[in-house]
């Protein structure tokens, strides 16, 4: 039986419901092999009974992204954070001492450096590009200074060439937190080129994924053997251990995920690439909403799609327009708010600016990533636009 009075059924037809996706639509979905193209491979591993502790996976991964980063040292971890915490216990930096860098960055940049027994301090952010502003950093480094770690956020390279004068100039360690910048180039050089030593995350939410993952990449071939021993309980030999060690380890099964899917990164690259053209043509013209900057001779690494939307031009906040994407099944997120100093360890830290006001306080919450993968359809663009645009 119907219990609806005619009124009522009435009334329903007249509401316009607004488009909306059948299934959801997340910020970020796995590159993922074929089962059919792992299961040999797992096979293998299987008949070897040889799983972890640099397996013969594990190395060739090694040697193949250290072909693919172009560096001379590429060492695997189990995930990005204890890559981050090895990388800044390979410079020995003074115990107490201050390492800067950008408060808009995921909670593993600070905690990594705090893991270490060393201080995070956090310098503003430019308006163009939100990663760590050189002359904020500038300001922010005393004698206790012992490193910088920057951060390519959302794939947006930080200023090398700033802050390893900076570096240089002050006799510091410059480090790049690279867990968004997998495979990006800056006049045709790698990026873990530059500086001391660049760190990847492959979690399964990065364009190239061991579904748990990192790596620690440098440009001095010297570096390997400490890190091996860093990453391995600081075990040299079976009676010897020379230093204070983690197991950072990545096993068999995840760098056979890494060696098909290096296989399939440029496809899932050039699908984004698409993607982010379709999204910037729809989003073109709208006063308000500003997309990546194009950073002049920098090979984009597709990681993220990030907007910055100013709701007194755009006429409408960041949390409305999430609101509303979540209403019709599509999950933005807003990276990377709440900033670290927003968090409860870090809430006493001022943020260094060159501005009365840190830039960064501001734009926190203006900041949203669309859905960025190559399962995102023509439909969920369309329904995205419908958003921006207000259309129902
Ligand atoms: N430095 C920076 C700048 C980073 O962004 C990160 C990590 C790190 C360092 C540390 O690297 P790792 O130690 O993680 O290797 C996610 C990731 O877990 C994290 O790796 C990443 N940054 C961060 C930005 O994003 P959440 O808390 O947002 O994850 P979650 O579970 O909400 O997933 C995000 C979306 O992805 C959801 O919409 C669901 C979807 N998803 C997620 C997983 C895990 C899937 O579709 N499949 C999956 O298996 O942190």
């Amino acid at each position: 039986m119907n219990c609806k009075t005619l009124s009522q059924a009435s009334h329903e037809k007249e509401v316009v419901r607004p488009r909306a996706l059948g299934e959801p639509v997340l910020v970020s979905q796995p590159l993922l092999p074929q089962l059919s193209e792992l299961m040999p491979i797992l096979e293998q591993i299987w008949e070897r009974k040889y799983v972890t502790n640099h397996g013969p996976l594990h190395q060739l991964l090694e040697a193949e992204l250290r072909g693919y980063l172009g560096v001379d040292t590429a060492m695997l971890f189990n995930n990005g954070t204890i890559g981050l915490i090895t990388a800044l216990k390979l410079f020995d930096l003074p115990p107490g001492s201050e390492v800067i860098t950008s408060p808009l960055t995921f909670a593993a940049t600070a905690h990594a450096i705090s893991w270490n027994g060393l201080k995070p301090v956090f310098a503003d952010v430019l308006p163009d590009t939100l990663t760590v502003d050189p002359e904020a950093v500038s300001r922010a480094i005393t004698e206790n200074t012992s490193a910088i770690l920057g951060v390519h956020v959302y794939g947006t390279l930080c200023d090398f060439d700033a802050l390893s004068v900076l570096g240089a100039s002050h006799g510091i360690r410059v480090l790049y937190d690279a867990a968004h910048a997998f495979g990006a180039t800056k006049d045709g050089v790698p990026i873990a080129r530059f500086g001391d030593a660049s760190i990847f995350s492959f979690h399964a939410t990065k364009l190239f994924n061991t579904l748990e993952g990192g790596l620690i990449a440098t440009p001095n071939a010297q570096d390997a053997e400490k890190i091996y021993n860093l990453r391995n309980f600081g075990i040299k030999s079976e009676e010897k251990v020379v230093e204070v060690g983690i197991n950072g380890k990545m096993n068999e099964v995840q760098a056979a995920i890494g060696l098909l899917n290096l296989r399939h990164v440029a496809d899932e690259k050039a699908k984004r690439r698409q993607l982010r053209k379709r999204y910037c043509e729809v989003l073109v013209g709208l006063e308000g909403i500003q997309t990546q900057p194009e950073q002049p001779g920098v090979e984009n690494s597709e990681q993220y799609f990030p907007l910055v939307i100013d709701e007194t031009r755009y006429g409408r906040t960041r949390d409305d327009i999430y609101d509303e994407l979540k209403e019709r099944n599509v999950f933005a997120r807003k990276y990377f708010h709440p900033i670290c100093t927003d968090f409860e360890p870090y809430r006493h830290v001022p943020v260094v600016s060159t501005r009365a006001i840190p830039y960064v306080t501001e734009v926190k919450s203006r900041v949203l990533c669309l859905p960025f993968h190559s399962g995102v359809s023509q439909d969920a663009v369309t329904v995205i636009s419908d958003v921006f645009h207000g259309r129902s």
